[in-house]
């Protein structure tokens, strides 16, 4: 789906982010997923992948073009390859009592410790 301008959404942060309109710290992209460190990381590896096309969540992204999710969860594989060990949690906040902020959709890559499992 985005092999011509991408999707984008008016006022939208990470369409900036992707577009490089707005600085991040990007630790690799390709034409379709833009990945760079959350500013304000809850791991030493934090790592946000985020589609170049605009979809406010994952839900919406997999009805809409599941090919580019799964492009999402090859490069968080990626950054956890380069930037840990290669184990990670990949965390979709999806809605606000679930803690999404943001509403283009990312996935939290958290790696580079053992993590512990308190969601709540
Ligand atoms: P959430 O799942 O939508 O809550 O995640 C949004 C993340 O985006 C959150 O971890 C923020 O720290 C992060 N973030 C960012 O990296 N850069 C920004 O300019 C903004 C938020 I605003």
């Amino acid at each position: 789906m985005s092999s011509t301008a991408p999707l984008t959404s008016p006022d939208c942060l990470f369409c900036k982010i992707v577009a490089g309109e707005v600085p991040a710290e990007v630790v690799t992209s390709t034409d379709t997923v833009v990945a760079f460190r959350d500013i304000a990381p809850q791991a030493p590896v934090h790592v946000l992948v985020a589609p170049r096309d605009h979809h406010a969540d994952v839900a919406q992204l997999a009805a809409a073009d599941p090919a580019l999710l799964a492009d999402v969860v090859r490069t968080a594989n990626e950054v956890a390859e380069s930037m840990a060990d290669g184990q990670f949690r990949l965390i979709f906040n999806t809605g606000t009592h679930a803690g999404q902020s943001v509403f283009h959709v990312h996935g939290h890559v958290i790696a580079g410790a053992s993590l512990g499992w308190t969601p709540a």
